[in-house]
């Protein structure tokens, strides 16, 4: 059974609202007792980065005090920079990482 006098509103368009997510800056900090190597060896194993690419980064640190290192989410961020932390930390190591919102 229709009912022809039934009135229907006409389809609205649903407009999905999703939020760009905030994105997080990994920082890496210079100290004056990790060796270079194992800087290195901590950004290959945390943030899968070459040799290479590692070692560049390392040194911008040494050289300028501080380095980004990745922009990701907040979660991933703060995962990675606490990872690399407490790895160094486990070695006896004061190297620091951080992350900062970025603008
Ligand atoms: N400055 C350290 C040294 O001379 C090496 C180093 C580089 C440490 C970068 C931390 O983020 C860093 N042994």
């Amino acid at each position: 059974m229709s009912d022809n006098n039934t009135k229907v509103a006409p389809k609205q368009k649903v407009k999905p609202k999703l939020e760009k997510p905030k994105l997080y800056k990994v920082i890496l900090f210079n100290d004056d007792y990790t060796p270079r190597e194992f800087v290195i060896l901590v950004l290959k194993a945390v943030f899968r980065l070459s040799e290479d690419t590692g070692y560049r980064l390392m040194l911008t640190a040494h050289r300028f005090g501080s380095c980004v290192i990745v922009v990701c989410t907040k979660d991933v961020a703060e995962t990675k920079a606490k990872e690399a932390t407490d790895l160094a930390k486990q070695a006896g190591f004061p190297l620091m990482f951080a992350t900062e919102p970025e603008e």
